[in-house]
């Protein structure tokens, strides 16, 4: 198959996961310097280690809010945000919680694992959005209870709604581009599937293989940034 172009598609799905960001400075969660590897989830990314030690867990995001804050948006986020401005109905389904498609000016983003910069009170049942700022108020000021940060952890359902979205959004879609993600954390690897049910053409970015690459039409082995410009060719709307 020749190396499709964004500019040939009307419905176009970009399936993120930390490869994406990168090149931003976002560590990534596996391979080499993979967040996991230093810090295990376990005691810092699931809801018995917060029941168990909130304190501890907030330290940890806190720490991560603070790497992220330090982070822009790559060239691969803003060519993501640009298709979405042309013709094309563009969904971004991402596995990120580090909010760098919303910064680089993508509109229809499907967060499955949560926003790092929210909090949620499960008592009182509210959320609030903060700037890209570490949190100092740890606790909730109508219920005294923990602020939790509002991301999907292991053992966490993902929020059916959303899952939904991105399930109608693969269906739909003519281009499926999965961009730096290692395709082993379910059930957000099951949803490729939905693209070779739709009979989209299937890109994979990732300078590795995955388990998922079998799936895929058009393998692209290099760094998201290098590979969606590729992708974008020539089109000035889209390297502006
Ligand atoms: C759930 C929170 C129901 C955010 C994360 C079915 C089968 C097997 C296991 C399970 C299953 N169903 C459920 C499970 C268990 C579990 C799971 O999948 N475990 C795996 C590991 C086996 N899933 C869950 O717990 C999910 N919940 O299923 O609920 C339930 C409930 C109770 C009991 C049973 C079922 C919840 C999953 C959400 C987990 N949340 N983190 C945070 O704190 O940060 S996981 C974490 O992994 C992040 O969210 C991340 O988004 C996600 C995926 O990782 P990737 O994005 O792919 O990143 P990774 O580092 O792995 O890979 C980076 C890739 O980029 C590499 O391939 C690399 O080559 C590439 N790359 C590097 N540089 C570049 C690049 N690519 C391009 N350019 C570059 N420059
Ligand atoms: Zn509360």
């Amino acid at each position: 198959m020749p190396e499709p172009r964004l500019r040939d598609f009307k419905r176009i799905v970009f399936f993120t996961g930390a490869g994406m960001s990168a090149e931003s400075g976002v560590p990534t969660y596996r391979g080499a310097g993979g967040i996991w590897k230093e810090y295990d989830y376990r005691r810092y990314a699931c809801q018995d280690a917060f029941n168990r030690d909130p304190e501890a867990v907030w330290e940890f995001h806190n720490y991560r809010r603070g790497l992220v804050a330090a982070c822009s948006p790559n060239r691969g986020h803003h060519i993501v945000a640009r298709a979405g401005q042309g013709s094309a109905r563009v969904t971004v389904v991402t596995q990120n919680i580090d909010g760098l498609h919303a910064l680089a000016g993508s509109r229809e983003i499907l967060e499955l694992h949560g926003n790092l910069w929210r909090v949620r009170c499960d008592t009182c049942n509210i959320k609030q959005q903060d700037a890209h700022v570490v949190r100092e108020e740890l606790q909730c000021d109508r219920c005294g209870g923990w602020w939790r940060p509002d991301i999907v952890w292991f053992g966490d359902y993902l929020h059916e709604p959303i899952l939904d979205a991105a399930q109608a959004a693969i269906l739909g879609c003519d281009l499926f581009v999965s961009i730096g993600t290692s395709a082993v954390v379910y059930p957000a690897a099951y949803l490729p599937e939905y693209a070779r049910k739709a009979g989209a053409v299937r890109v994979e970015i990732n300078p590795d293989e995955t388990p998922a690459s079998d799936l895929y039409d058009v393998h692209l082995r290099g760094p998201a940034t290098e590979m969606l410009a590729r992708l974008a060719g020539d089109d000035p709307e889209l390297l502006a």
